[in-house]
């Protein structure tokens, strides 16, 4: 395992609780009509979204996908402004226009979370390109799921990134359905990363539950990609606990898979595992996690105590 301080694998903890913890409150206020829109969240796919981006740099560039507030706050994005965007207000990432899919801050490298399924490869693609031209050293990471991995513009993402060597990591979080059906309906082969011999680069399946082998096997895809060596895809085998989106009966699951006994939890997992390695108490697992708890609970106090957009608003930043 890759070795990392006390002091980093804390950090790693309160950020798998943070993102838990303001997918968990979303989730209640969605319920109670608090916050508009549709949700679609990625309680259990944590390890994935941390392990992930804590192997980026903070101007490394992530595009993300429709189930995107793990990655988005993984990356360095403010829970506050995007707690505001779910809940429609004006200090929100988008001026509480856009909503869940519409977030984005490129001071962290985080170039969007995005309702079109499969259009964070290309966008991807189009920042790595733009490092490359530009030698400036950056390296794009892809996020889509499994359903998108089928998709066209995920395809040509691949192709025109081999052919180019761009600087990309195509990360697939095989989350087991795509909307309402189940993996083995939609996708052809056993594992998504075999789909990069097709294209001529690397391809691997990795435990998307482990936040540890997410981190080091984005770390050296990255190191590899950074060299000129081409782009890698990660497939990561991983977990939705919540519906498609919120409110979503779940009615094509098989009960048995809704049992906690059944699931594995990237963060109880982490728990151990740290607990072990530095010989933590459950009080400094309980204190770190408090501090997650108070940065969500304060995205909250201020999402909820800003202001509506006001109308003047209303026609600016409207091109068209
Ligand atoms: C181009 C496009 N087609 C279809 C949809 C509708 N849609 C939204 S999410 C989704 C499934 C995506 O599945 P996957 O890529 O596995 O991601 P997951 O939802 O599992 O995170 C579909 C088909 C869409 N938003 N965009």
């Amino acid at each position: 395992m890759i070795e990392i301080s006390k002091a980093k694998a804390l950090e790693i903890h309160c950020k798998l609780w943070e993102i838990r913890l303001f997918e968990l409150k979303a989730s209640e206020l969605y319920r109670d009509g608090t916050l508009p829109g549709f949700i679609h969240l990625s309680v259990g796919q944590e390890a994935c979204a941390v392990g992930a981006c804590l192997a980026l740099n903070r101007d490394d560039f992530i595009t993300s996908t429709h189930r995107g507030h793990g990655h988005c706050l993984a990356k360095g994005a403010d829970a506050k402004a995007m707690m505001a965007e779910l809940a429609g207000k004006e200090a929100g990432y988008s001026k509480g226009r856009g909503g869940s899919m519409h977030i984005a801050d490129v001071s962290v490298g985080v170039l969007g979370a995005n309702g079109i399924v499969g259009q964070s490869a290309p966008l991807a693609c189009g920042a790595a390109y733009t490092a490359q031209v530009k030698k400036t050293g950056q390296i794009a990471l892809a996020f889509f799921g499994e359903g998108a991995s089928g998709a066209g513009p995920v395809h040509e993402a691949m192709n025109i990134a081999a052919l180019w060597k761009l600087p990309v990591i195509f990360f697939c979080e095989c989350n087991r359905y795509a909307e309402l059906s189940p993996f083995d309906v939609h996708v052809s082969v056993p594992n998504v990363s075999v789909r990069a011999k097709g294209y001529g680069f690397e391809g691997i399946t990795i435990d998307g539950s482990d936040v540890m082998e997410v981190y080091s096997s984005v770390l050296q895809a990255a190191s590899k990609v950074r060299q000129g060596m081409g782009p890698v895809l990660i497939e990561a085998k991983t977990h939705r606990w919540h519906g498609h989106y919120e409110g979503d009966p779940m009615n094509y699951l098989d009960r048995s898979e809704l049992d906690p006994e059944n699931r594995i939890d990237p963060i109880q997992r982490y728990e151990t595992d740290l607990a072990e390695t530095f010989e933590l108490s459950p009080d400094d697992l309980l204190s770190s996690k408090e501090k997650a708890l108070a940065l969500v609970d304060q995205a909250v106090k201020f999402a909820l105590s800003s202001e509506e957009p006001s109308a003047a608003l209303m026609m600016e930043d409207v091109l068209s």
